[in-house]
Parts: structure tokens; sequence; C-alpha cells
């Protein structure tokens, strides 16, 4: 290309303009907003919740619990299932993360699109795609999200505008600014927001994805879970600059970093980037949280020295919510424990759905791909044709 700036259309040319505007103002609110932490590494503990509570946030803090549990619960059935050998394949939980998913997906519109990674599960509940479809994505059968298959990495819905699932550490980032080219190209207002870890941020597409969205102003948000940890490798380790957030600044973008402990304070950092975006000024929100289990279901995590693993039950995300509604009055023990068991009967019978759910037809394998159909080879005979007398793929 000869020049910096793309073409534009008329429309994103309107867009372009309020959003010259609407861009001091969303960087202004960025750095009311952005709880700058300067030290890279975690905190020993996450420190007293300061909010006040108001009516209309305590309803809010106890959807969010619910939803919190319920991806918890989840994904202890999915390891469980795993450990069964009713899941194959790989298998990311978030656990531990289940604030930072909640609050980052209360700032999308049902018609915004999202573009993850492999740690999808909680992204796809907190979507409300159907957990019976998801957990049967899961156990790779037909009622699966992806009809069985792409597995726990590669869910797809759009009609929940969930883009995807991706195996491929940063495959993400330049699909989600192509989306976002696309939403700014057709005039649209929906936004992007494009979640991966921190390691991801060590790829040269974070770089590209983020200078390209910069240069042409898309209505992309880039959001890392920094969860200190890339499989079993610290951040100080991997990354010169451990701060994330601070990597916009190459780039001219604004950014923030915020505690993914408590779903509130994720939300209100979500929506500002959100908004930014939406006026046409791309974004990048670091979400610090702790992992609360190995890389995968198979990690046994032995890179954690005990002391650490002692810490991690201080982080715990969901556990220090119940503590929060308990201390705060909003809820009571007995009410907690039946929303628990109401939901570890839910979850019975999500996975016997998916347990029931039939296997997909081997027939089907290339019906949702771009690749040309190719045959299994194992099962060809010396010298047999690649396609039977119909022209299909044996
Ligand atoms: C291109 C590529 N390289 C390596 C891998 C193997 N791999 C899978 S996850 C991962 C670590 C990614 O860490 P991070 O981005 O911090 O995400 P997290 O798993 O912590 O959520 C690696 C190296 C991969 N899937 N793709």
């Amino acid at each position: 290309m000869s020049t910096a700036k793309r073409p534009t259309t008329k429309a994103s040319t309107a867009t372009k303009t309020a959003s010259v505007t609407a861009k001091a103002t969303a960087t202004k609110k960025v750095a009311a907003a952005a709880k700058v932490t300067p030290k890279a590494t975690p905190p020993k503990k996450s420190p007293p919740k300061k909010t006040t509570v108001v009516s209309s946030d305590a309803v809010q803090l106890l959807d969010y619990y619910r939803e919190m549990l319920f991806i918890r619960r989840f994904e202890e059935r999915a390891a469980r299932a795993y450990t069964q050998a009713l899941i194959g394949g790989y298998c990311h939980l978030n656990l531990g993360e289940e604030a930072a998913v909640v609050g980052l997906m209360s700032a999308l519109r049902p018609t915004d699109y999202l573009f993850t990674n492999y740690r999808e599960h909680g992204y796809a509940i907190a979507r409300n795609i159907d957990p019976n479809a998801i957990m049967a994505e899961l156990y790779g059968r037909v009622d699966g999200v992806s009809k069985g298959w792409g597995g726990s990495m590669h869910m797809f819905d759009m009609e929940h505008r969930l883009l995807g699932g991706y195996g491929i550490v940063g495959g993400q980032l330049p699909l989600a600014t192509g989306a976002a080219l696309a939403i700014d190209y057709r005039g649209g207002d929906d936004v992007v927001m494009c979640t991966m870890g921190e390691g991801t941020s060590n790829i040269g597409a974070f770089h590209e994805s983020l200078n390209i969205a910069q240069l042409w102003k898309l209505p992309v948000v880039f959001v890392v879970i920094n969860n200190f940890l890339g499989m079993g490798t610290k951040v100080e380790l991997s990354s010169a600059e451990p701060e994330i957030y601070r990597r916009a600044a190459a780039y001219r973008m604004p950014s923030a970093r915020v505690d993914g402990a408590d779903p509130i304070e994720v939300a209100a950092a979500a929506r500002i980037a959100v908004e930014s975006a939406r006026a046409g000024q791309p974004y990048l929100l670091e979400v610090t949280c702790h992992r609360l289990r190995g890389h995968s279901v198979v990690d046994p995590a032995k890179y954690r020295s005990a002391s650490e693993v002692e810490e991690l039950k201080l982080h715990d995300p969901v556990h220090n919510l119940a503590e929060r509604l308990l201390n705060l009055g909003l809820t009571d023990a007995d009410t907690l424990a039946a929303l628990d068991e109401a939901m570890l009967a839910r979850l019975d019978e999500i996975a016997a759905f998916a347990e029931a759910s039939a296997h997909p037809d081997v027939n089907t394998l290339f019906d949702y791909t771009y690749a040309t159909p190719v045959p299994n080879d194992s099962r060809r005979l010396p010298g047999q044709s690649l396609f039977d007398e119909n022209g299909v793929a044996r």
C-alpha cells in the first residue's frame, strides 16, 4: 500500500468525524479509569474492596456472582468429564478468571463481536450461548456449538457473535482486526472485542494488529488477561514490559490496567474501552487475574511452589465475592448453599445432555471448512481413486 491511510467510505468518514471529539473524551476517561499499578508482580493479597455498594450495584453484584459461580461449576464439571475420558483433545479452563469474564462480557451489546482464544468456555456462557450446546461441544457431539467438530478450543456461534475460539496463540488478533475493519468500512457501530493471554502480547500479530487498528482507528478493544503465566513461564521472564497495557503507548493507543478480581471494576473499565472503540478509538485493556489451576486440565502445574499454591487461595474471585456479599449483608449462607446445589443439579442435566448427544457423522467433516475434501488415506486401498464413483471423497 503506498499511503498509510486506507480509502474511506462515506459512512466511515462520518464515523471518523464523530470519533475526533469522542477520542478526546475517551482519552480523558481512560486516564481516570485506568487503575495503573506500578508493580509488575501480582499483589500478595487483593486489597480490601472500598467500593460503596448502592442498591443497583447490589443487584448487579448478585447477578455477577450467579454467573461466576455457574462458570466455576461448569469448568469443574468439564475437568471431571475430561478425566473420565468423556472429553478429548485440549481443555483449558477459566478457573480464577470468572470475574474478568463476566465483567468484560457485560460491556458488550449482543450485536458486538467477540474473538477469544482456547480458554473460552466462560466467554461462551457469558455470551448467553446455551450451556447444553457448550458442554456438547466439549464432548464432541452433534448438538455442540460447532456441531461437535471444534471441541473445547474452537467454538463458533454467529448468532451470539462469538467468532471463535482459536488454538493458535494470537491467531484471533488479525481476524478480529479484520472484522473491525469490515464494520468500519460498512459504516456500522458494532465493536469487536478480542481477548488473549499476556503471553500472546509477545507475538508479531499482536503488534501488527495494534498498529493497524490505531492507524485506521478501528472499532476494536484488545483485552489481555494477564494471569502472570504463559503455560509455566512467569510474565517477568518472558516480557520485557510485563505491564502489558504500557505496550499500547508504542502505538499511541489509550490503555488501562484493571484488577480482574472484581467484576464491577472490570465492567467499568470494559465499558470505557468499548465506548472508546465505538467512537473510533481502539483500546488496550489489561485485566490481571490468577489462574487457579494448570495451563490445561492435564497440567499438574509443578512449576508453582507450595507457598504460591497456598497464596492462590487468597485470589479466588468466586470465594471472595461470596464473602463480600455475606459481609455486605446482601445474602446469607443458606441462600448461597441452595444456589450452589441448584447449579450442581443443573450441571448434572447439562452433562447428561452432552453424553446423550450423538457423535457427528464423519461425512460432515468438511461441511464447515474452507478445505478441499481430503480422503482418509488410511482407508484407501493402493491404486484406488481419492473419490468414489459419485465424485465424493472416500
Ligand atoms: C503459535 C503458537 N505457539 C505456541 C503454542 C502453544 N501454546 C499454547 S498456549 C501457550 C501459552 C499462551 O499463554 P498466554 O497468551 O499468556 O495465555 P493463557 O494460556 O495464559 O491464557 C502456548 C505457548 C500455540 N498454541 N500456538
